[in-house]
């Protein structure tokens, strides 16, 4: 280990400014973990107390000094180290102050990279992390392997890499808002899937995007893997970047020396590991996504004798092609998860059948125009809602779909969906924008529609 390694890794006396008591629960998990190493901890939050009951519970027994409201930040400018939770933008006024007193600022992810005793497995892209992620975890431990899976997927790294026994495998999933305020992190194998406009709220432009995602590769070695796709030409870009050895993978061409789809098999290196009818996941990014997952995997000394099995197992996560039921024959498919239009195009190429797609919500982007021509070449149907609802509606008539319905609310597209819908197709919820003008999250947005599909079960008996 590095002198600068050990010194990082040593919290004793150390003063730590956690920032963010979030639901996911990153700011408790650094705040307990380092208060157990021997820094002296606050955690702020700009909520009341009061919201935050049981973030604040869960810190109970522990020295940790809780700031929250008002109280928020302060003598955050005496720290040595500040550590915002993701979602907290690095250009707000107190660490900013924070900075100009010389403290570092640097997030969850990197300080659990300091004091992670077993090597990383790092995913980023825009869209599919965490299901490849999970996959990357179910391949690795079908074999065997000690292997701890968490990360921007919903479990922040920091606690698993505290109780990480250097005998296993760490897989994460890491999003631009944690890879930003990275300065050492180094995985040994990092997959970068794919790169689309996301998030410009926080990060403003592209560029800015592109390098928040570029820190997965920055510091990695001759002797780590940075698994990149290669059908992705903003992803592809950052290659050139790479020190580590660069694995390629893609579905459009042969890759010998990565992984491909050749001839109806997935390939590793040349070498037939799964056939693609095998793979339980639906859709062609599902298929680049259990490439990834498989380069992955090998280059983390999985021999992927056993990975046929993982892919015809791993049925997918909640809110991704998640199938919400079946009524009267038709099959409803939640992809709450499918935030911008790249999304939700991908989700159409997924089927075979008819379907109906939802789309609509608070836009992340105002260019619909790729949707519209993906809705029209697949023959769907569309019923928009929420204040996306007009641009998506005049992209698809633009580009020629004729069948296009406005709903008041989800409750009401999965109505006038349904009407549309005849046994066998598909209502899809796929909504190419952001849940927050109907809900507090994708989640609740996703739960909500599988509850209208089980009441509607309920009452017609599910075929
Ligand atoms: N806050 C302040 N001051 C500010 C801004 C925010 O005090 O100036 C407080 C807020 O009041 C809030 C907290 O900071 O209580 C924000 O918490 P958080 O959301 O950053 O923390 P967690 O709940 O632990 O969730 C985070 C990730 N959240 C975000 O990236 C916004 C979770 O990803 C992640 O699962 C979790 O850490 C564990 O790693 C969520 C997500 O939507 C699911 N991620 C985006 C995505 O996947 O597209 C990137």
């Amino acid at each position: 280990m590095s002198e600068s390694l050990a010194e990082a890794r040593n919290f004793a006396g150390k003063r730590v400014h956690v920032i963010g008591l979030g639901p996911y629960g990153t700011g408790r998990e650094v705040a307990r973990v380092l208060a157990s190493r021997g820094a002296s901890v606050t955690a702020s939050d700009t909520k009341p107390a009061a919201e935050l009951s049981s973030e604040i519970e869960a810190l109970e027994g522990t020295d940790v000094v809780i700031e929250t409201g008002a109280d928020a930040y302060r003598g955050i400018e005496e720290a040595d180290l500040a550590i915002p939770s993701p979602g907290v933008p690095l250009d707000i006024p107190p660490l900013l102050r924070a900075a100009e007193h010389g403290v570092d600022v640097v997030s969850e992810v990197e300080v659990a990279w300091w004091i992670a005793r077993c090597p990383i497995i790092a995913v980023t892209g825009t869209k599919g992390k965490s299901t490849t992620t999970a996959l990357i975890g179910e391949i690795l431990r079908e074999e065997g392997k000690t292997v701890l899976v968490g990360g921007n997927i919903g479990r922040p790294l920091i606690g698993l890499a505290d109780r990480a026994p250097a005998h296993s495998l760490l897989v994460t999933e890491v999003s631009s808002f944690q890879l930003e305020s990275t300065r050492d992190f180094r995985p040994k194998v990092a997959v970068l899937l794919n790169l689309s406009p996301d998030h410009l709220d926080r990060h403003h432009t592209m560029a800015d995007y592109r390098s928040a995602k570029a820190k997965l590769l920055a510091n990695q070695q001759s002797d780590d893997v940075a698994i990149i796709n290669r059908d992705d030409s903003e992803a592809w870009r950052l290659a050139g970047l790479a020190r580590a050895e660069v694995v390629p993978f893609g579905l459009s061409q042969p890759i010998p020396e990565g992984a491909d789809l050749t001839g109806g098999w997935l390939r590793v290196k040349g070498r037939p590991v799964c056939r693609e009818t095998q793979v339980r996941l639906r859709g062609k990014h599902n298929l680049s996504n259990a490439l990834a997952a498989l380069a992955a995997a090998e280059a983390s000394g999985a021999s992927l004798e056993l990975a046929p099995q993982s892919l015809e197992q791993f049925e997918g996560l909640e809110h991704r092609l998640e199938v919400a039921g079946v009524v009267g024959g038709v099959i409803f498919v939640n992809d709450s998860q499918a935030t911008t239009p790249e999304a939700a195009a991908a989700a159409l190429e997924a089927f075979g059948e008819h379907v109906v797609l939802i789309a609509g919500g608070r836009p992340k982007v105002h260019d619909f125009d790729a949707l519209g021509a993906a809705t029209a070449k697949r023959g769907a149907d569309l019923v928009v809602i929420g204040e996306a609802a007009d641009a998506i509606a005049a992209a698809a008539r633009q580009a020629g779909v004729p069948n296009v319905q406005a709903a008041a609310d989800l409750a009401d597209a999965v109505r006038r969906a349904t009407r549309k819908a005849r046994p066998g197709d598909v209502v899809l919820l796929s909504p190419a924008c952001a849940s927050f003008d109907m809900f507090d999250s994708m989640a609740e947005r996703g739960r909500a529609f599988k509850s209208l599909v089980a009441d509607m079960a309920a009452n017609k008996g599910t075929n």
